[in-house]
C-alpha cells in the first residue's frame, strides 16, 4: 500500500455535489486517494468533528494595487496570502492594473515579480485594461492570455479607468476570439457623477452620500448595457460585485433568454446595509465600497440569487485601504464621499462569514458553500480540474473546518494590515483550523509556517463558459468577422451579407 506524506482521516468531506466520509491521503503536492479506511500517513491529521473541503479560491480581491484615484493598498503579496490562508483561502487571484499611459506587458511582469516574491499560497491574477490601443489589446492582452491569465476585469465607471461602449466592443470582440472572460464593473459613469456633482454643491459630503450617488439604476444601467453589448459577439462576461435587485433581474432575465452572462457577489452586500455608511463624522467611509451597500431587501434577492445559480461566485473584493490618510480619508475629517477610497478589506473574513452566516444558520448547504467558495471559482476562471475540489490528481489545497468553533472578529485578530474589520465584534461559528497548501500544513490551529515567496504562479486554462461549445447565431460570427476585419466574401460565408445589415 501506498505510503501518504500527509493523511487528513475521520473527517467529512464535501464537494459542491455531496458530503460523503472519506480519508484523504496526499502525496507531495498532490491528493492520490480519498477513500475510507486508509492508514496514516507520516504526518497525520484526525478530522474527527470537522469538515475536509477544498480551499478557497478568492477571484476578487486587491493586492498590491494602486486603485484608480492612485491610492495604494496596505496589504502586499505575503500580508494578503497569509490573511487569505487563515480564512482558509488557497488561491487568491487579484489585479495587474493598467493605468492610462502604461503598458500593459510592464505591469503585468512587475505584477508577476512581485507575486513570486512574496505570496505564501498559490495564485494568479487578473488584469484591469484601460487602454484599448493595438498595442495593449491585440499585442499585451493576447500574450497574457496565452501564458493563463484568461481574465481581465474593465471598468464602466471611473473617469480615470472608465471605457466607453465603443472601447467595450472592442475588447468583447477580443475576449470572444481569445477566449478570455472579461469581468466588468457595471454602474453608469454619468449617471454617478451628476448626481455627486449636485450633491457636492448643496453641501452633503458625508460618507452616506456615496450609495445615494451610486443609486442602484446606475448599477442596472450599465449591468443591463454590457449584456446587450455581449450579445453582439455571443461572447460571456461576468458582472462582479453585484449590490443590488435590480441589476440581479436583469442578469436573471438575460440568462433566461440565454445571454452568457455571469456574477459575483460579496459577504458584505449579504450581510451589511448602508445604514452602516450613516455614522458620526466619517466613520462611515469604512464600510464605502462600489457598488454601494444596499438594504435587506437586496439581501435577500442576493442570498435567493447564490441558491438559483443567478450568481456563481462569492468573492472577497479584499480592497485594503486603511482608516486614516494613506487610504480612506486622504483629506482627513474633511474628506469628502467622492474623495474616499473604495472597498474594504475581507480576505480573511469571507469564508467564516459566509460559512456561519450561510451554512451554519441554513441559508444554504454545505456543497453550495464549496461551491460558492472555491469549485465555481476554479471553472470560471480555468483552474479546474487542478483546483476547487478534494479529489484524486488535484492539488492538495483543503481547509479541514471546524463547524462549531467560535471566534469574535476583531481587527487585531485578523492578519491583514488594514487596521480595522467592518464587521469588529460580530461572531461567527465555524472556522478552517487547519489549512493545507499544495500539500504543506501552513495553518495549524493558528500557526503559521510558510516562506513568502513559496506560493506558485497556476496558468489558468480556458474558462468554463467558453468550453461549452454552442453555435453561434450567423449575426455573432458575423460581428465577430468584422472585428476581424474580414472582406465582405468572408461575411457571406458567414452567412450574413452586408446588405442584411444595412439597417
Ligand atoms: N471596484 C472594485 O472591484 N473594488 C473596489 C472598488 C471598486 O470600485
Ligand atoms: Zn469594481
Ligand atoms: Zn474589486
Amino acid at each position: 500500500m501506498q505510503q501518504f506524506d500527509l493523511t487528513i482521516r475521520h473527517g467529512l468531506v464535501a464537494s459542491d455535489e455531496a458530503v460523503f466520509e472519506a480519508d484523504v491521503g496526499i502525496v507531495g503536492d498532490r491528493i492520490v486517494e480519498v477513500a475510507r479506511g486508509l492508514p496514516a500517513g507520516r504526518r497525520d491529521i484526525d478530522a474527527t468533528g470537522r469538515y475536509v473541503l477544498p480551499g478557497g479560491i478568492d477571484t476578487h480581491c486587491h493586492v498590491e494595487q494602486r486603485s484608480g484615484m492612485g491610492i495604494m493598498g496596505a496589504d502586499d503579496w505575503y500580508s494578503a496570502s497569509v490573511a487569505a490562508a487563515y480564512g482558509g483561502t488557497t488561491m487568491i487571484v487579484p489585479f495587474a492594473a493598467q493605468h492610462r499611459g502604461h503598458s500593459l506587458k510592464q505591469v503585468a511582469d512587475d505584477y508577476a515579480a512581485l507575486a513570486a516574491a512574496k505570496s505564501v499560497i498559490d495564485y494568479s491574477y487578473h488584469l484591469i485594461v484601460s487602454e484599448t490601443d493595438r498595442q495593449t489589446l491585440q499585442e499585451d492582452l493576447v500574450e497574457q492570455i496565452r501564458r493563463g491569465i484568461t481574465s481581465f476585469k474593465v471598468y464602466m465607471t471611473y473617469d480615470q479607468l472608465k471605457i466607453d461602449d465603443y472601447q467595450m466592443l472592442d475588447v468583447l470582440a477580443l475576449a470572444a476570439r481569445e477566449r478570455a472572460l472579461v469581468m466588468v464593473h457595471a454602474e453608469n459613469n454619468d449617471v454617478i457623477r451628476w448626481v455627486s456633482q449636485k450633491l457636492l454643491e448643496s453641501g452633503r459630503t458625508a460618507p452616506k452620500y456615496h450609495a445615494t450617488s451610486h443609486v442602484a439604476l446606475a448599477e442596472s444601467e450599465a449591468t443591463n448595457r454590457v449584456i446587450q453589448l455581449s450579445k453582439l459577439f455571443d461572447v460571456p462576461v461576468l458582472i462582479v460585485h453585484v449590490s443590488a435587485q435590480d441589476a440581479l433581474a436583469t442578469i436573471g432575465a438575460a440568462q433566461r433568454m440565454g445571454a452568457q452572462v455571469y456574477g459575483e457577489t460579496c459577504p458584505h452586500y449579504l450581510l451589511l446595509t448602508e445604514d452602516a455608511m450613516d455614522l458620526p463624522g466619517v466613520e462611515g467611509a469604512k464600510y464605502c465600497c462600489s457598488p454601494p451597500l444596499r438594504d435587506a431587501n437586496a439581501q435577500e434577492a442576493l442570498w435567493t440569487a447564490l441558491k438559483d445559480g443567478v450568481l456563481q461566485t462569492v468573492s472577497s473584493d479584499h480592497a485594503p485601504y486603511r482608516f486614516d490618510e494613506s487610504g480612506k480619508l486622504p483629506h482627513g475629517d474633511a474628506t469628502t464621499f467622492k474623495q474616499m477610497a473604495n472597498g474594504m478589506p475581507g480576505l480573511e473574513t469571507r469564508l467564516p462569514l459566509l460559512f456561519s452566516e450561510g451554512v451554519n444558520k441554513g441559508r444554504m448547504t454545505l456543497p453550495e458553500f464549496v461551491a460558492l467558495s472555491a469549485t465555481n471559482h476554479a471553472r470560471m476562471y480555468g483552474i479546474a480540474p487542478r483546483k476547487g475540489l478534494v479529489t484524486v490528481g488535484a492539488d492538495a489545497d483543503i481547509a479541514v473546518w471546524d463547524p462549531r468553533h467560535e471566534v469574535v472578529l476583531t481587527a487585531s485578530g485578523l492578519h491583514d494590515r488594514v487596521g480595522y474589520t467592518p464587521y469588529e465584534g460580530t461572531k461567527v461559528t465555524g472556522w478552517p483550523r487547519t489549512v493545507i497548501s499544495a500539500g504543506r500544513v501552513i495553518v495549524d490551529d493558528g500557526r503559521f509556517d510558510a516562506q513568502p515567496g513559496s506560493g506558485r504562479f497556476i496558468p489558468r486554462s480556458t474558462p468554463l463558459p467558453f468550453q461549452n461549445e454552442r453555435a453561434l447565431s450567423a449575426s455573432s460570427r458575423f460581428f465577430r468577422g468584422l472585428a476581424e476585419g474580414a472582406s465582405s466574401e468572408a461575411h457571406a460565408t458567414f452567412g450574413y451579407t452586408d446588405r442584411k445589415n444595412q439597417n
